[in-house]
């Protein structure tokens, strides 16, 4: 390589305050992880000295400890986008310390080609591998780096051999031109490939090459819990029924599944379902229980942005990926979140949702309306084009003191139009072809928890005839009395 090689504090040397910075990744899987420690020692050490430091941090979503986790706790950053789901970096924004503009992950790119967040100053790029033309081979996660190291003025590259150089031909690596001159994506199957393997940049912005070994900073999931069990098997057999009743073509359809141990217990749940056929999926992360699905023959592909996996799945992955490769694409979010291909090859999409309400309206992002959980993510750009789209969530959080389930949510991130069905450990409401009383019913006596039905039937009554019976001076009383007494139980609706 004719790269200069930098140490990470050369490399972190390089981004002055307010800079904007582009890294790559996707979760934390494709995130550089050595360079943003030392942006994060500098920015400490300045702070120290009495002089300001902080960045504007664009990522493809969340991503590891090692980014936004010591940024955060370093107090370095100014603005964040599109996605996060650290502890540290919640704590900043919900406290005020740091911008967070929360944003449907399909649009990222456009928005960022369109000049409306500010321009790009520096990109820090994990690659598995970089020639001396600039062809860089990404790892396990794409995101938005095509369109960030291509606006940024410098790039930054950490070659990472904690992944494997066989990865060459799992990426897929394509930017639509922008509007008025944008053509349709020819992509009409799961498997099509419509661009390059590798990212191309001009060799001239590399800056330099950091080298590291350190792994994605992925958790393995939670052990399946009787009621993630649960919610796993209502799904899959709503999805059996669905396609014995033709509403579902008998060769099935994509599958889109969203993050976290709900959307892991669905995946290890339709493994399990006999009646289900061997499906694919067009999805955003392919999490662990994807891996077991391709070995059972369930999944027959799997096309996404990464794969945000625990090392031990990481293991299996690079050990055999001359065969999982037949399996496997990985694709820039603009693309793998694209709505005109979720319409297109018509998704059956399965979120999760933090907080619903009767009448079938979703909270993904936002805890009793204030604080900001992780945010949208692209749960929006799947479930606003879904052929079929599914939430799913417990009943209850905090062992019962919160009902999932409530009169209005405190935030809605997706809407009752949106919303085709619902899913607890008690069983699913189909939303679809309902009108909101209807709707309320199905949710109440199929979802709610059976300690909250009675309650939330109640509620319904206070309003006499309405087309969305809604008391607007008690709408929120079960989320005042969780803030005033701890627990969402009890209620009084005089
Ligand atoms: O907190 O662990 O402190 O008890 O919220 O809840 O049930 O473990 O759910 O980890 O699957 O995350 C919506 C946040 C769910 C996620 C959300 C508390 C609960 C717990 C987490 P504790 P669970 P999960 C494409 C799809 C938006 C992005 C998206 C998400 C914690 O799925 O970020 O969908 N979605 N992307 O106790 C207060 C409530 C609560 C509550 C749960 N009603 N009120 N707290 N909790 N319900 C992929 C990407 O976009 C990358």
């Amino acid at each position: 390589m004719s790269f200069a090689k930098l140490d990470p504090k050369e490399a972190a040397n390089l981004i002055q305050h307010d800079m904007t910075v582009g890294f790559s990744g996707f979760t934390p899987a494709g995130s550089p992880k050595v360079v943003s420690l030392s942006i994060a020692e500098k920015a400490k050490a300045e702070h120290e000295a009495g002089r300001p430091f902080k960045i504007g941090v664009v990522t493809g979503a969340s991503t590891g400890d090692s980014l936004d986790g010591a940024l955060a706790r370093a107090d370095a950053i100014k603005f964040r986008t599109p996605y996060q789901s650290n502890n540290d970096l919640r704590k900043a924004l919900n406290d005020g310390r740091a911008e967070f503009f929360d944003m449907h992950l399909s649009q990222l790119q456009q928005a960022l080609r369109s000049g409306s967040l500010g321009k790009i100053d520096i990109a820090v790029v994990e690659a598995a591998d970089v020639s001396d033309d600039g062809e860089i081979l990404l790892t396990s996660g794409v995101g938005s780096i095509p369109t960030t190291a291509r606006m940024a003025d410098k790039v930054i590259i950490e070659v990472n051999s904690a992944h494997s150089k066989d990865l060459h031909g799992i990426h897929d690596i394509f930017e639509p031109a922008d509007p008025p001159f944008r053509q349709p994506i020819p992509i009409t199957s799961v498997r099509d490939r419509i661009g390059t393997p590798r990212l191309k940049i001009d060799p001239k912005k590399i800056v330099g090459i950091v080298e590291n070994n350190q792994p994605d900073d992925v958790k393995g999931f939670d052990e399946l819990t009787d009621v993630t069990r649960q919610i796993g098997a209502n799904a899959a057999a709503f999805l059996a029924g669905e396609l014995r009743a033709g509403r579902i073509p008998s060769q099935f359809l994509p599958i889109q599944s969203g993050v976290g141990n709900i959307a892991n217990a669905v995946m290890a749940a339709l493994n399990d379902a006999k009646d289900i056929p061997a499906f694919e999926m067009y999805t955003e992360v392919i999490q662990d229980a994807v891996f077991d699905l391709i070995d059972s023959g369930k999944v027959k592909f799997a096309s996404g942005c990464s794969f945000t996996i625990s090392p031990p799945i990481q293991k299996r992955l690079y050990d055999d990926l001359k065969r999982y490769r037949q399996h496997l694409i990985l694709r820039p979010q603009e693309i793998s979140n694209n709505p005109e291909i979720v319409r297109r090859l018509g998704l059956i999409t399965m979120n999760t949702a933090l907080e619903a309400d009767i009448f079938g309206n979703i909270n993904s992002t936002h805890v009793l309306g204030r604080s900001m959980m992780n945010g949208i993510g692209g749960s929006g750009d799947f479930t606003r084009n879904a052929y079929l789209s599914i939430f799913a969530c417990p009943s209850t959080a905090k062992g019962g003191k919160i009902s999932a389930i409530v009169p209005l949510c405190s935030h809605i991130d997706h809407s009752e139009h949106s919303v085709g069905a619902m899913i607890t450990e008690w069983g699913v409401a189909d939303l679809r072809g309902k009108g909101p009383l209807q709707r309320a019913n199905a949710i109440i006596d199929n979802c709610v928890h059976p300690s909250y039905r009675d309650q939330l039937r109640d509620y319904l009554k206070l309003t006499g005839c309405a087309h969305t019976p809604h008391t607007l001076s008690k709408a929120f009383r079960m989320h005042v009395k969780f803030e005033e007494t701890g627990t969402m139980q009890g209620v009084d609706w005089a």
